[in-house]
């Protein structure tokens, strides 16, 4: 307990150790390492763009919310993880996904609705879902899921796992009861769980300070008595160091954090959204534009000489294949048949169910 109140404190005052040169490699990490941080980002972009024209096109029907101005926050935090840890985020979740690996071809079909979709179709862009990469979601229901990280979270110390829970959520979120109430326990009970909040300004069209009594809402945690940041969040540095802090407090004091990573979408709330001129006007976009995350970090590469034009457009045309391989297979991939509207949706708790799920 004693222990869990100076790392508060610290946060609190600002007086967190400074990291050290081996720190600053670590989240730095070498060329390879941010090669790999360049090509994850821009995967999640082209992917994105393409299923914008997918959803033009009607090949993609419902809900489809663009992760895109995000991507140095899913990257900067997925990158650190193990295998074994969790993830689990909200409907915005096509770039959590791609991070964690899920398969382009899976996600895209999902998308389409097709039955090779990781959800079998059944999920849309909203639900991706992939048991091998302890990927719980995409989920729809605002706020719903941070008690679910929460139980995970307790599931982990239960078993005694070293293991950590990581859940993404808009900023919206910390004005719902559900987002207190997981705190609340998680901090009290010392889970692993790492609360990372995407704070892109902007709840659909209501901005952030409309809408909540404080604006500097790391400062929930404070409540909780819970260590808590705040991140630029288009600096994929910046997303690693401190996530990593968090990361060590979770895996070696079971103890939880709050992380506020301040981003911006440049798309609309979702694909049925404009992009800008209701709530927010051009300038405002323009201005953040400057700040994408994927352009700030190919300049640093360039300017260190770790990666030229050719090289750039090397990646990106290798990348473009894959989107595009995930278009031509999701295209392909039949609907799913109409008994398969009713598998999934009871879990079946038969004993010989039961028998098939532990082994
Ligand atoms: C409980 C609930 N209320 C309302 C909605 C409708 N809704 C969908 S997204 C959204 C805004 C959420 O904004 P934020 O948490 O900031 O996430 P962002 O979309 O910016 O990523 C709302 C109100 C919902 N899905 N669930
Ligand atoms: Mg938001």
């Amino acid at each position: 307990m004693a222990k869990k109140k100076s790392v508060t404190r610290a946060r609190a005052t600002g007086k967190s150790a400074k990291a050290d040169a081996a720190a600053v490699d670590a989240v730095r990490g070498d060329v390879e390492l941010r090669l790999e941080l360049l090509h994850s980002m821009l995967l999640q972009r082209r992917f994105e763009e393409k299923s914008a024209e997918a959803y033009a096109l009607g090949k993609i029907g419902g809900f489809c919310h663009l992760y895109i101005g995000q991507e140095a926050v899913s990257t900067g935090t997925i990158s650190l993880l193990r295998p074994d840890d969790y993830v689990i985020t909200t409907y915005r979740d096509h770039g959590h996904a791609l991070a964690r690996g899920m398969s382009p071809r899976g996600i895209m079909a999902e998308l389409f609705g097709r039955a090779d979709g990781v959800a079998g179709g059944k999920g849309g862009s909203m639900h991706l879902f992939d048991r091998n990469l302890n990927f719980l979601g995409g989920h729809g229901i605002v706020g719903a899921h941070v008690p679910i990280a929460t139980g995970v979270g307790f599931a982990i110390k239960y078993r005694g796992g070293d293991q950590v829970c990581l859940c993404f959520m808009g900023e919206s979120v910390v004005n719902t009861g559900a987002f207190h109430e997981a705190l609340n326990m998680a901090s009290l009970w010392h889970l692993p769980v790492i609360y990372v909040i995407e704070n892109n300004r902007y709840g659909m069209g209501t901005a952030l300070e409309r809408a909540s009594s404080i604006h500097d809402i790391y400062e929930r945690a404070a409540s909780y008595d819970m260590a808590r940041a705040m991140v630029d969040g288009q600096d994929v540095f910046a997303v690693r160091e401190a996530f990593s802090e968090a990361l060590t407090r979770a895996r070696t004091e079971q103890l939880p954090t709050l992380l506020e990573i301040r981003t911006y979408r440049f798309m609309g709330h979702s694909m049925s959204d404009a992009v800008s001129g209701t709530y927010r006007t051009k300038a405002e976009l323009d201005e953040h534009v400057k700040r994408d995350p994927i352009v700030l970090l190919r300049a640093m590469m360039q300017e260190a000489g770790e990666i030229d034009d050719a090289a750039m457009a090397k990646m990106d045309e290798e990348i473009k294949a894959v989107v595009q391989d995930s278009w031509d297979f999701a295209d392909q991939s039949p609907e799913p048949p109409l008994e398969a509207l009713y598998e999934d949706v009871l879990v079946d708790t038969t004993s010989d169910a039961r028998e098939e799920a532990t082994v």
